[in-house]
C-alpha cells in the first residue's frame, strides 16, 4: 500500500430539510389546524481514527466529500428523517487542519476517536411549531440551514516512541530490522527507504516501544534537497532521538562532518525538534579493526564535543544492539513515569511537541509557498498542488 502522509479534501456537511407548510384537511373538519412538520437535521461530515489504516493514500483519490441532505418536513406533522453522517476513516495520528484559516481543528491520536469536521445544518421548523392563541392558522414555516464547508490538510504522523535520524546508508533501516520484526528494504545505496517504516522492539515481555525508521537525510534536506525534510514532521511525536553515523563510510567522508551537518539540518527545520533528547549511535564499528574502535569512537565524540549519551553498535552483527535498545526502553519509561508523577514537567512536555509541531508546519509551508512561487514563474496559470483549487494570491 502506497504511504501517504498528506492530503486536502474537501468537505461538505448536509442542509437541514426545510420544515412543511400544511393544514389538517379531513371530511367534516372545516377548518383543521396546522399539521406542517419539521425537516430532518442535515448530516455531519465526521472523521473517526481507524487503526488499521497506516496511510492517507485513499484522499489522494477522492477528494470531495458530503454528507447526506435532512429531509423536509411533511404534512401530518411528520418530521423529515435526518441525513445520515459521513465518516470518514484515516490514519491513527491524522492532525486535521483547516486550509482556510490554517487552524488545526483536531489531532485523531486514539484508535476509534472522532472529530466532526463540518456540522450538518439545523432542521426547519413546520407550520406546527407556529401556532398559538392568537394564530391558529400559521403560514410560517422556517427552512434548514445550510451545512458547513471546509477545505481541509490532513497530515499523517506516524507514531512512535523512538526517531531514527542519520545519513543515507549510515545503517537506520538495518538497526530497525535488528531490533524488530520490521523488514524494511536494506541496501548499499543512499535514499533506499522511501518512506517511514515503524517497528516494535520489544525489550522483555510487556516492555516495548515503537520506532521510526524515516529516509535518510542530506546537507540542504531543510531546502528541499534529497527526499526533503517533509520526513521529520514524523519525528515530532516522538521522545528520543537516535542519530546513526556510519563510523567508516566506504567514501571516506568524515563522520563527524556527517553528524554536523544532520544537526544542522534539524535545527533549521525546528530548534525545539534540534533541542530534543539525542543519542549518538556510531554504527558499522564491524568496518574497524577492534584494537583501533575505541580510539575512532573516541576521538569522534571530541570532535564533535557530543556531550549526551554515545553508544557503540554493529547493527549488522547486531553487538551492542540490544544494550542500547534495553537503555532505550529504560529511558522512555522513566520519562512516562516523569510525565505521569510530575503534572507541571508533563504540561512543559506537551507545550513542546506544540512547539515543534508549529515549527515543523510553518517550515513545510514555507518551502511548500517557494515551490508555489517557483512554479508561478513557469507556469501563470499554475493552481495550487495540484488538487485543482485555484489560488488567488492577495495583493
Ligand atoms: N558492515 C556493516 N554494514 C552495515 C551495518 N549497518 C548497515 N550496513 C550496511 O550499510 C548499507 C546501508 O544500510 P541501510 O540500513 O539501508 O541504511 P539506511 O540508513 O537505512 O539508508 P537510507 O534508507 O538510504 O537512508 C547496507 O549495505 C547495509 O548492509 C553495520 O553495522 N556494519
Ligand atoms: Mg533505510
Amino acid at each position: 500500500m502506497k504511504f501517504v502522509d498528506e492530503a486536502t479534501i474537501t468537505v461538505q456537511a448536509g442542509k437541514g430539510g426545510n420544515g412543511c407548510l400544511s393544514f389538517r384537511r379531513e371530511k367534516f373538519v372545516a377548518k383543521g389546524g396546522p399539521d406542517g412538520g419539521d425537516g430532518g437535521d442535515g448530516g455531519s461530515v465526521m472523521l473517526r481514527a481507524d487503526p488499521d489504516l497506516n496511510t492517507l493514500v485513499d484522499y489522494r483519490y477522492q477528494r470531495k466529500y458530503k454528507a447526506r441532505t435532512g429531509e423536509d418536513g411533511k404534512g401530518r406533522n411528520c418530521s423529515g428523517r435526518r441525513g445520515e453522517d459521513l465518516t470518514l476513516n484515516v490514519p491513527v495520528g491524522t492532525t486535521v487542519v483547516d486550509r482556510d484559516t490554517g487552524e488545526i481543528l483536531g489531532d485523531l491520536t486514539e484508535p476509534g476517536e472522532t472529530l466532526v469536521v463540518a456540522q450538518g445544518g439545523f432542521h426547519g421548523l413546520g407550520n406546527t411549531r407556529f401556532k398559538s392563541s392568537v394564530n391558529r392558522a400559521p403560514r410560517q414555516t422556517t427552512e434548514g440551514t445550510p451545512g458547513e464547508s471546509r477545505d481541509l490538510r490532513l497530515e499523517l504522523k506516524v507514531l512512535a516512541d523512538v526517531g531514527l535520524v542519520g545519513m543515507p546508508n549510515a545503517g537506520k533501516s538495518t538497526f530497525i530490522r535488528s531490533v524488530s520484526a520490521a523488514r524494511p528494504k536494506v541496501a548499499d545505496y543512499p535514499f533506499t527507504t522511501l518512506v517511514p517504516n515503524l517497528g516494535v522492539v520489544s525489550v522483555e515481555a510487556h516492555r516495548s516501544y515503537v520506532v521510526a525508521d524515516i529516509p535518510g537525510l542530506i546537507e540542504g534536506a531543510a531546502e528541499g534537497a534529497g527526499l526533503g525534510i517533509q520526513f521529520l514532521r514524523h519525528l515530532v511525536r516522538t521522545r528520543l532521538l537516535l542519530h546513526l553515523v556510519d563510523l567508516a563510510p566506504w567514501d571516506e567522508t568524515d563522520p563527524a562532518e556527517s553528524v554536523r551537518i544532520i544537526s544542522g539540518e534539524l535545527e533549521r527545520f525546528s530548534p525545539t525538534l534540534a533541542e530534543r533528547e539525542r543519542w549518538l549511535v556510531i554504527n558499522k564499528t564491524d568496518m574497524v579493526a577492534p584494537d583501533e574502535r575505541d580510539e575512532r569512537c573516541r576521538k569522534l565524540v571530541e570532535e564533535l564535543g557530543w556531550e549526551g549519551p554515545v553508544f557503540q553498535i554493529s547493527a549488522i552483527s547486531g553487538e551492542g544492539v540490544k544494550e542500547l535498545s534495553r537503555e532505550v526502553m529504560n529511558w522512555l519509561e522513566r520519562q512516562r513515569e516523569l510525565e505521569a508523577e510530575d503534572p507541571e514537567y508533563a504540561r512543559q512536555e506537551a507545550e513542546r511537541r506544540q512547539q515543534m509541531d508549529d515549527e515543523a508546519r510553518a517550515h513545510i509551508q514555507a518551502l511548500r509557498d517557494a515551490r508555489r512561487r517557483d512554479d508561478d514563474d513557469d507556469d501563470d496559470d499554475s493552481d495550487d498542488d495540484d488538487d485543482g483549487v485555484e489560488v488567488i494570491y492577495a495583493p
